[in-house]
């Protein structure tokens, strides 16, 4: 891929930090592997037993009081204090939190284990463990060995499984899963939605070659112009595929059946950057959700994916896609099915939650405030919705600390890596409303450099706050607008300041000449709850809310280019503790907890509705 001088630039100064796994796989979907998904056994941990002995040291591999080694018992005066049995289960994937009452508000260790057959390995294959997600620590053994451990709670990793280590039968697979909060940790300590902890995604056994293609990117060139390139039908993709490790002299393919077109390309090392012409290209938008099929393939050994194409840029105030103007009609989304008080994460979980989006008519959504399960970008993609991906850099981390913004750094790198093929992300979000100060500004700038740095074809934004002056006017100047590529800004007028009528005076300055995006705004009301509009919590008055945020939104500067209003659906939070009207619950969804719409919801449709038939 062609990377402009200013990109190797930005590459030399923001060093990526290096993980304890190995190079992330991508579209496991795309790859032969065995599900472990499904019961787990489980041992609650508080005090870390398992892994500390009494003198807190970490105990040694083949402690027999190791959780992660099989508990034996050969006599009956054996001593052994722990096991892995029923009932002691948990459902993989899934949060701890919703499946035992136990679990509820538990902030800690937990031990998960279950055996698993595979068979052997052939001389030229290699096996992998791959992790969807686990919030918020992992350490992972197998057979007593450690594999690796993870920190990050909403990104996948994968650990290389020795040939020695890997057994056909009775593989015992440990994992230890730790969710406290910290201070040095992202997110930290404080934040407003609840700390699912568990294997919160899928778990797979990989089996790949020796050498494979563990990413690659295919996607249209960022620097050709593309009303030209529509005029001429003829448009540049640029790609790039990573090997494990170098390969000697073989053959790398990329096919469009569809296209009718097959580019080989020789490779030595383990890197191939490329780029060639296509014809008659069918352009992805929200309109026409087109997706191709394309394989990829080193030696023979395929990888399937379905790719769009498409250019999202700006250019002054407004935002393009494919060369024209788009407005985001968009929602906030947590990854949770309220209904059930747990975290989202399979496809019918994302195709749930993409219905609402869909009957709301809207054509974004911003996947806040963490990255969100794969199954929400791949529903986005087939359906046409376009998303924000964020990392959940949130309130009032870390600033000063150089191993902070290295991990911040690697969340970010997982999540774009992860989902850099997926033609529906247009934004990668580097934080949400963090409080401005020159060490702020700077670690959230060099958060926005690695962005680019590792994707130079999307938007990268960040959900920033509204500085408001005694004249009552509302500004939009935190300094970290001057790099992000649009400026999004959250505000609650109404809500958490004045009445929602206070819209109709609020007045706004905005000190970029770029898109100007809202990234939330909304007020909390419990679904069924009736009363005049001035009662807070009825949804009379999120209704009014509505009303007021719309009218005041149609008065915008010129560079208003969107809202993904906050929320979708109710959702769980800690913060929340009004006995009547939360009892746990944030309660500004536009959706209840029993999956009520509201009566703002239909305010925003029929916004979203006006919004479309201009
Ligand atoms: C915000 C935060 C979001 C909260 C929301 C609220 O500004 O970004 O995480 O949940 O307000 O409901 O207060």
């Amino acid at each position: 891929m062609k990377k402009s001088f200013f990109n190797l630039l930005l590459l030399m100064i923001t060093s990526v930090p290096a993980s304890s796994q190995e190079d992330l796989i991508v579209n496991i979907d795309g790859r032969e592997t065995i599900s472990l998904n499904g019961t787990w056994n489980y041992i609650i941990d508080p005090y870390e037993t398992g892994f500390y002995n009494y003198r807190y040291k970490e105990r040694d591999e083949n402690d027999p009081e190791a959780y992660w080694n099989r508990p034996v018992v050969k006599k009956k005066t054996d001593r052994v204090e722990h096991g892995y049995q029923a009932p002691y289960t948990l459902q993989v994937p899934g949060d701890w939190n919703s499946q035992r009452d136990v679990f509820k508000y538990y902030e800690g260790s937990v031990w998960y284990q279950r055996e698993f057959d595979t068979q052997d390995l052939a001389e030229n294959e290699r096996a992998y463990l791959y992790f969807g997600a686990v919030n918020y620590e992992a350490h992972v053994y197998l057979n007593g060995k450690k594999l690796g451990s993870h920190k990050g709670g909403f990104t996948p990793f994968n650990f290389h499984i020795p040939k020695k280590i890997l057994k056909s039968e009775n593989n015992f697979l440990v994992v230890k899963v730790d969710n406290k909060r910290h201070a040095q940790e992202i997110p930290t300590l404080n934040t407003d939605w609840w700390n699912f902890g568990g294997i919160t995604r899928d778990v797979k056994l990989v089996v790949v070659p020796e050498t494979f293609i563990s990413q690659y990117e295919l996607h249209l060139s960022q620097d050709q112009n593309i009303q030209q390139a529509k005029e001429k039908e003829s448009f540049e993709l640029e790609g790039r595929i990573q090997l494990n490790r170098a390969a000697k002299q073989s053959e790398v393919r990329v096919e469009i059946p569809e296209l009718k077109l097959t580019k080989s390309f020789p490779i030595t090392g383990d890197e191939l950057s490329f780029n060639f012409e296509v014809k008659n290209l069918d352009l992805w938008s929200p309109d026409n959700p087109k997706l191709y099929d394309i394989v990829f393939s080193l030696n023979g050994n395929q990888i399937n994916d379905k790719i769009g194409f498409r250019k999202i840029e700006t250019s002054g105030k407004d935002i393009l896609l494919n060369g024209e103007n788009i407005f985001l009609r968009g929602i906030s989304i947590h990854e949770e099915i309220a209904q059930d008080k747990r975290r989202a994460y399979s496809r019918e979980d994302a195709e749930q939650l993409f219905g609402y989006v869909q009957d709301l008519n809207a054509n974004m959504v911003r996947l806040a405030h963490y990255p969100h399960n794969e199954n929400m970008t791949k529903v986005a993609d087939s359906l046409g919705i376009l998303v924000w991906s964020e990392i959940p850099v949130y309130w009032t981390i870390d600033f000063e600390s150089e191993k902070v913004l290295d991990k911040a750094k690697q969340q970010l790198k997982e999540m774009v890596i992860r989902d850099r093929n997926k033609v529906s992300v247009i934004i990668w979000s580097v934080g949400n409303e963090t409080p401005v100060s020159p060490t702020r500004n700077q670690f959230m700038k060099s958060l926005i450099d690695q962005a680019k740095v590792l994707d130079d074809t999307r938007l990268v934004s960040a959900a920033l706050e509204v500085g408001y002056n005694e004249e009552g006017i509302n500004h939009i100047d935190d300094p970290l607008g001057e790099y992000t590529d649009i400026v999004s800004v959250n505000e609650y007028l109404g809500w958490y300041g004045g009445l929602p009528d206070a819209a109709q005076s609020a007045q706004w300055e905005v000190a970029y000449n770029k898109p100007l995006f809202f990234s939330e705004t909304g007020a909390g009301a419990k679904a069924g709850y009736h009363a005049e509009k001035e009662n807070r919590w009825s949804e009379e008055y999120q209704e009014w809310f509505y009303k007021e945020q719309i009218a005041m939104m149609k008065r915008m500067p010129e560079n208003y280019s969107g809202m993904s209003p906050w929320i979708l659906t109710d959702f769980r939070s800690p913060r929340r503790n009004h006995p009547v009207y939360q009892e746990g619950w944030n309660r500004k969804g536009l959706i209840g907890n029993e999956g009520n719409k509201k009566k703002a919801f239909y305010i925003l449709q029929n916004y979203y509705n006006e919004l479309e038939n201009q």
